[in-house]
């Protein structure tokens, strides 16, 4: 079978969580590159992978999946063990509540702070570092008492979480004042196959 194809860009927080769970899972793909500061992303041809024009996407075989939540979903449910994304009740909620604050708080927090800084977006900047430590104040708090977000091993949840985390100071938010997402970052980087957002 054909080697999995990643339409990627390196900058990209939401690409990062891709790229890190096809390294944890040890799989082979190749990277297509998709500059979207200079709209490659908006082109009729991509648009025919990703209709929303947004990146990352995934190729597999006959397969396109596109939005970051969705192909760390498929990735884990095909290719990894059952730990990776939970079935069970409980389990699959838990890792479902900690994806949501990556698509919430993370991403209108966390992420779009960077954008505002490092891109010039037009975003609210004061709003945008006040949404993220919201969530990254439920994170601390959760984390107190746990090693992991959603269960006892690493899931799709953690990964998720993870890249604009570590991108906080890009979009001048500090991470000094939440201990247990610290302890929780440097315990996922320990993970075998871990790679970092330039690798
Ligand atoms: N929820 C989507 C968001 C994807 C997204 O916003 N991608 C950005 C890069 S991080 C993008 O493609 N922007 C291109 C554009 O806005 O034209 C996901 O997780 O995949």
């Amino acid at each position: 079978m054909a080697k999995m194809k990643l339409y990627d860009f390196q900058i990209s927080g939401n690409c990062y969580k891709v790229r890190l769970m096809l390294s944890l899972l040890n799989l082979d793909y190749n990277k297509i590159n998709i500059d979207v500061i200079n709209g490659e992303s908006q082109t009729d041809e991509y648009k025919k992978i990703n209709p929303r024009g947004l990146i990352p996407a995934l190729i597999d075989g006959e397969t396109i999946i596109w939005d970051s939540m969705a192909i760390l979903s498929y990735l884990a449910r095909r290719y990894g063990c059952d730990s990776w994304f939970p079935q069970d009740a409980l389990n699959l909620a838990s890792v479902m509540q900690w994806l949501a604050v990556s698509e919430n708080e993370l991403l209108y927090g966390l992420a779009r702070a960077r954008a505002a800084l490092v891109f010039k977006r037009p975003f609210n900047l004061a709003q945008c570092q006040d949404d993220a430590n919201i969530g990254l104040m439920a994170m601390d708090q959760h984390l107190a008492g746990q090693q992991w977000l959603a269960t006892q091993t690493p899931t799709i949840a953690d990964i998720a979480c993870y890249p604009y985390i570590s991108l906080a100071h890009e979009g001048e938010v500090s991470l000094e004042p939440y201990p247990n997402v610290r302890r929780w970052m440097a315990d996922l980087e320990a993970l075998p196959n871990w790679i970092a957002i330039d690798e």
